[in-house]
Order: C-alpha cells, then structure tokens, then sequence
C-alpha cells in the first residue's frame, strides 16, 4: 500500500497560502484541485484525470473523451472513467524490465510513495517508485490557455539507469468532419488539427477564428512518437499499450483516427542524477501560435511566479488567527481564492447567470470593490426598461443567453438591492448611486438609483391578486419549472425575497442618504409589511412556511406533503424579510433541526423527491438527495446562517458553517480535499444515508460570497457602513476568543476579540483608548490599528 501517513496534511506556504496534500491514490479517487485564468479552468484529480475548458469565445475543450460530448454547463458530481482526458506518464524501467504510470493512472499500480499536493497557483505530485523520484507539476499563465507542466526524474541510487519516459497526454475526439495529428519537428510538437464540424453556410465564416488544434509541445526533442490513441493502445489498453511493448513509438500519425499525444524519451540516469521535462499543453488556432506560446513559456522560469501573483491578488480583507488551524487555512486562504475564480472569471461563461453574476461579484467587494462596480453597471445596462432584468449577463458583444438562461426565472431583480450593501459597506462610494446608466431597449441613460427602483417596481408588479410573487418557470431555485409555466403559480420564497430586497433598499437609502423621495420610501415599507402579511396569510401553513401555491391552486412544501414537506429557503428568507415572528421562528427552527439538519449539514428540503410532481417541476426528477432535490446545497445553507445572524443565533450559524467547509476529519466521507467549498453535499440524509454527504466536486457556487459576508460581518462583526466600521462580533459559545486581521478602505486593523463574564454589552479600545459606542469612524488609510473588543460571555 502507498503509505501510512495520514491521509492528508496542509502545510502553510508563506502569510497568503498553503498546500493541502493526499498521500493515497485510492481512497479518494475523486479528490481534486483547481486552477483558472480568465480564459481557462483546469480541474485536475489526483489520479492524473482532467477536466479542462477554456473561451473559445464560448466555453470550449481542447482535451476530450474517446467519442462525441454533449455541450453544457459545468456539471456536479463529474464521474471519471479509464479513457476519461487524462495528463499521465508512463515510465518504463528497462533494467527493471517494469513500466508503471504516474501521477497513477493508467496503469494504477501500487507506487512506493505518493503525495498529490494542492496549492494556490500549482498542483504537484511527489512520488518515489524503484528508486526514482518523480515530481510532476502543473500550472497556467496569466492569460493565455495553455497548460504549463513540468516532470523531474531524480534516481535515488548510485547505480546507473535505464529508463524511457512516455508523457501521455490526452486529446480524444475532436469532429466528426476531420481530425489528424502528428509530430512537427519545426514547434518540436503532436499538433492535432481538427475542423469545429458545422452544418449551416454562415457557419464556415463564424468558425474562421476557433483554435481547432490542439498542441503538445516539450522542451527535449522525443526520440519518438505517437498520436494515433488507438493504435498506441492496441490490444493492451491503456493499462498496458502495446505501443510501449516495442522499443520505440514508431512515429504513428492519425488520419481522421482520435489523436493523443505521446513521446518517448529515453534517459540513461547516472547515480543521483536528474532530469527536468517540460511540456506545454492547449489549444491553438494556427502552428505560429504553437510556436509563440512555446517560446513564450518554455524554459520561461519566470512564468510560476507571475501565475502565483496573478493567483495573489484575491486576496480577502479579513484573516483568522483561532485555535482551529484548519478553519483558519481555509477562510485565510482557500475561501477567498474561490471567491476571487467566482469574480475573476464568472464560471467561465460567457453569459452568466444574472443572480449568479452580481451575487459572485459581492465577493468581489472584499476583493477588488472596482471589479464589483463594473459588474453592477454593467448588469444595469442589460436591464428593460420596465425594470425586469434578463435571465443571463452578456460578457461581449457576440455572446448568448444559453441553456438555463433561455428559461424565464422570475427573481432576477431581487439580488442588486440585496447585495448593494456589502459594495457600500466596504468602499463608501454613494457616487455609484447617481451613475447614468442606459437600458438594453433604450439609451436615454437613467442613475444608478433609478433603475433599482425600476427594478423593484418590477417585483411588486409580478405579483397575482393576493399580493404573491409570479414564480414563472422558476425562481432561485432553476429547477422549479413547473409550479408557475402556466403564469398563475406563486413562489413563497420570491415574496419574501421581494420583501427583504425592498427592506435592504430602504435601509441603504435612509443609511446612506441616498437622493429617493421619501414618500418612495414609505411606499416600499408599506410593500414589505403587505409582502409579510400575504405570506403569512396564505403560505405560513402549520408551524412553517410553504414553498409556493401551483397553477391549480395547491399550496406544496408543507406537513401534507409525504415528499417535500418542507424547504429551507422560505424560513429563511421570512427571518431575513421579518415576515416570521419570534413566536413562528422558534418553531420553524425546531423543525429545520429535526427536519433538515444532519452531520453533513442542512438539507435544503426534505424528504427528497422520489417520482415527478408535475405542479412542480423537474426538480422533483432530479435524484433523491442530488442538487436542488434536497442536498445540502450549501447555497441555501448559508442564507440559512445569514438569517440566523440576523436574529443572533450565533451557535446555530457557526454550526451550519463548520458543516459547510471541507474538513480534515470529514474528507473520507465528502471525498474532497479542504481547498473549495462544493456547490452541494449529498442530501436525503434518511432516505439513502450511505451516500449522504459526498460532495459534488463542484467549485462553483454562489455559496462563497455569502459565507464571506457572514465570516467578515457577522461572526467578527467588523460591517462596513455609511458611518465607519460597525463592531459587532457574534462568537459562538464554543469560540472564547477570536484573533484576526480586517482590512477596510484601506486601513489594517489587528483584532482580538475575547469573552468577558462582567460585561453587559461591547466594549473595545482602539489603540488601548476606549471608543464609544460601536462604531470606528476615523480609520485613515495606509493605517495599522489595534482593536481590542470585549464582548459579553452569553
Ligand atoms: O445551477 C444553479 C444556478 O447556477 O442552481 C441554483 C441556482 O440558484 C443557481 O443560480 C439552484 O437552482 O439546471 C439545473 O438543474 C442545474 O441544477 C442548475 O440549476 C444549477 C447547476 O447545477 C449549477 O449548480
């Protein structure tokens, strides 16, 4: 077996990162890391499978599977298989008379050492197998997409070897009208080339610019080489090619045959010598683009440190120092490089979800507040001039809504208002406020505060006789389709979230003075108290909140229903919009307790659908306990501790948030590595308890702003706001102290905060002077300050 090490370590690498490692193989396979520019995400398992996209303008691949893929959005739960697209290398050891393959796969045999180390800007292996150790790395640029890999043999003997070194690298099928590779010894590169196959005239002309090659290219001339996948491959699979069963690769092309990429390079190793590869690895439009990213990044030594810098830049304005070093690695390093991918590169697409768009760029508050202000106005000016805002965001100028975003969801207009906060909190800038803006069916320019009226107005317009808000062919919840297609269904969920967006808009305005009539403003109260009352008068059903009212008048998600019987989302929201009395929170949180929380978090609905509800939707198909059918689909998860926030259950909230984020203890059943918070943990918890709590592997997730927004703003208690930084900190009993680092408008504030039995409220001192009240209102710029906060022991 590869070792008795624990399974894994992390290991701080300078003050703003640190590497997580897995030191076997097997038990879990689908343990993983990623990495990202603007134009490209890799996501790279421990085994040596990739997954691998880049803009080509739209989402495209360069390495792919053995037969043609459907195109769609990036998927949970990525299931990998033997001929799955892979970065493998195959090493034989001719005095040996053995081959074996690392990173594992494909040959999956038991090596004498292996790590799998993530990091911020690089992912590494470090494995010794015969005597040799073998270090593979993987990294990007910072703006091109092309993989950067490097491969070092070191033999560990004083013994002369033998060895050939075989990079196999996978391309796959690329068109059903033509594909071929071979080696050209001009680039010292496989060049695969295909055409993007097409139908349609208009078509040929679009297609002109793709990069439709794929190039493997290396820094040492191969001895030999291969680009036919079948043909390397044989009869003995990729366990045991038969290319590799001859001394050489025999220089293979492939004509209108799947390519892949192999070189052979034979090395005699002297005693405790080593040698370094490297290897560049991505799509390309023409063979001088070849030869311009391989004299760009090839023995470009320089090219790791600028990646990790680009890497650097997201960093968050809050650090932790507690006595929990794995929630201080996490929220210090792995959280805000999650939310920077979110903001960086909106899920590499080109047309993101609206309510995907602006609540990533909130983390981009805390980050890069100036790349979160483009995003607003840019999200704005693709408004309607009735105030309604589009399904998806167009990031240039020939991009289009696709998939989910050619579905109409209803509540697009809700997160500007709810997420505005945060973009003020932390710079200030009511300038933003009175920005002109045009609209995407008129360019007559209307301020910034205008068009979230437009869009308000919009909400309270959608709503049916009673006062209940449209839920079209869904709300938050995409899949959802069928409870309003035939335009009378109401969501729950999407009147309060109405209510709570009117209430955060007349807060802003009234904290920030913003230039809105006052009698607007009443107006907008009055809405929140109509919006909580309708609730409550045809949604608030036994001793919680139901999830919406079909097109044929049947009110779903409550103690009659046998599956679905109740949804996180519409306790929540009714605790943030004020809708739920104190009286109905203590009951609606005993339910959401017996109900919904379990080990591996809380489910977001529950029990899991089982067959399809035709008044709901295809959520119901989905599977029991996957995504949206009750997972712990840690999106709702963290509105649900936002809320609990709000109403300072402090112990509740920091336990939904220790389940939320990967942990060293829990990563045998998760299956991940503590480097990325997933969209959704499996759910069902009672009905299929044996997969319960497996992650989805999937990085992206509105989860990542929220949990920020909830660590800097609640649980330290450090809010930006119109008057200074509001001191607030809402420690769970089990947390005595809480030591940190909070960076706001560019001011550095060292704090402590601890517990203390005597006291009745705040207290705290700024550079040992006692403050009063709660609020720090003269913090200069390119200052350091030391804050001491006293709270009371609760
Ligand atoms: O997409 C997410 C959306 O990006 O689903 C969330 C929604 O709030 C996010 O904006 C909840 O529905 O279409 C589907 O069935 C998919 O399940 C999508 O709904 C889902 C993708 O899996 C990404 O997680």
């Amino acid at each position: 077996m590869h070792n008795s090490k624990p399974i894994y370590t992390h290991q701080m690498v300078g003050d703003f990162a640190s590497t997580v490692s897995l030191h076997d193989p097997v038990s879990m396979p689908n343990a993983a890391g990623f990495l990202w520019n603007k134009a490209m995400v890799l996501q790279m398992n421990c085994r040596g499978y990739a997954v691998s996209q880049y803009m080509n303008p739209e989402p495209s691949k360069f390495s792919h599977g053995p037969n043609l893929e459907q195109k769609t959005f990036v998927q949970p739960e990525h299931s990998y298989f033997t001929h799955h697209p892979g970065r493998f290398f195959y090493i034989k050891d001719h005095d040996a008379n053995s081959i074996f393959s690392v990173p594992y796969e494909p040959i999956r045999c038991a090596l004498d050492k292996f790590e799998f180390r993530v990091g911020s800007s690089e992912i590494t292996w470090r494995i010794q197998h015969l005597d040799l150790k073998i270090t593979i790395a993987v990294s990007l640029t910072t703006t091109d997409s092309v993989e950067r890999w490097s491969l070092q043999i070191e033999n560990l003997t004083a013994n002369t070897r033998n060895i050939s070194v075989y990079p196999y690298f996978s391309i796959g099928y690329m068109s059903w009208m033509n594909q071929s590779a071979q080696f050209e010894s001009e680039l010292n590169a496989i060049v695969a080339d295909s055409v993007t196959p097409y139908q349609k005239v208009e078509q040929y002309f679009e297609n002109k610019e793709l990069k439709d090659m794929t190039f493997f290219a290396a820094n040492h001339t191969p001895n030999a080489w291969h680009a036919n996948q079948q043909e390397f491959e044989g009869n003995g699979g990729l366990h045991n090619p038969d290319a590799l069963q001859n001394a050489d690769l025999g220089n293979v092309d492939a004509r209108f045959q799947t390519p892949v990429a192999v070189m052979q390079f034979d090395q005699t190793l002297r005693g405790a010598q080593s040698i370094d590869y490297q290897f560049l690895f991505g799509p390309a439009k023409d063979h001088a683009e070849v030869a311009q990213l391989t004299t760009r990044y090839l023995g470009n030594n320089n090219a790791n440190n600028e990646y990790s810098e680009y890497v650097a830049q997201g960093q968050g304005c809050l650090t932790l120092t507690s006595d929990n070093d794995a929630l201080d690695d996490f929220v210090n390093h792995w959280l805000p490089r999650q939310m920077y991918y979110h903001g960086d590169v909106n899920r590499l697409s080109s047309d993101p979800q609206t309510r995907n768009y602006i609540q990533d760029n909130m983390g981009m508050c805390y980050i890069k507040p100036n790349v979160a202000r483009d995003a607003f106005v840019l999200a704005l000016s693709q408004q309607k001039l009735d105030g309604s805002m589009p399904d998806g965001i167009l990031l240039h100028q020939d991009a289009e809504l696709k998939y989910i975003n050619q579905i109409p969801h209803s509540d697009h207009c809700v997160w500007l208002p709810v997420c505005l906060a945060a973009y003020l909190g932390e710079t200030g800038d009511t300038a933003l406020m009175e920005l002109g803006i045009e609209f995407s069916d008129s360019n007559i320019p209307q301020s910034f505060v205008a068009h979230i009226e437009l869009s308000l107005d919009w909400l309270l317009g959608a709503r049916d006789h009673r006062g209940l808000s449209f839920i079209e062919q869904g709300d938050w919840c995409d899949p959802m389709n069928m409870v309003g297609h035939k335009g009378v269904g109401v969501s729950a969920w999407l009147t309060l979230a109405t209510s709570y967006a009117l209430g955060c808009w007349c807060d802003l305005c009234d904290e920030y003075q913003l230039a809105v009539s006052p009698s607007k403003i009443n107006h907008y109260r009055e809405m929140v108290q109509a919006l909580n009352s309708a609730v409550n008068k045809h949604l608030f059903v036994g001793e919680w909140f139901a999830r919406g009212i079909t097109d044929h008048g049947r009110v779903f998600g409550t103690a009659q229903d046998n599956e679905g019987e109740i949804f996180l989302n519409p306790q929540s929201w009714a605790m943030l919009c004020g809708a739920a009395s104190d009286k109905q929170i203590t009951t609606l949180l005993k339910h959401i307790t017996n109900k919904l929380m379990t080990p591996n978090g809380v489910m977001m609905l529950a029990p899991s659908y089982t067959s399809m509800v035709e008044d709901i939707g295809r959520v119901t198909q989905k599977h029991a306990g996957v995504a949206e059918n009750g997972s712990v689909y840690n999106h709702a998860a963290i509105f649900y501790a936002y809320s609990l926030y709000q109403h300072d259950f402090s112990d509740l909230a920091f336990e939904v948030i220790e389940k939320m984020i990967p942990s060293l203890g829990e990563c045998l059943r998760t299956g991940q590595l503590p480097v990325y918070i997933p969209n959704y943990y499996r759910g069902a918890f009672h009905q299929y308890p044996r997969q319960a709590g497996r992650s989805s592997h999937l990085f992206n997730t509105g989860t990542i702003s929220w949990l920020y927004r909830c660590l800097v703003e609640e649980l330290c208690g450090l809010k930006g706001s119109a008057k200074g930084l509001l001191v607030a900190p809402k420690l769970p009993t089990k947390l005595t102290t809480l030591k940190g680092q909070r960076r706001y408008k560019g001011a550095l504030i060292d704090f402590v905060i601890t517990k203390d039995k005597s006291l009745s409220g705040l207290k705290m001192y700024l550079e040992n002077q006692l403050v009063e009240g709660d609020c720090l209102s003269d913090l200069n710029a390119g200052c350091r300050y030391t804050l001491t906060i006293n709270i009371p022991e609760l």
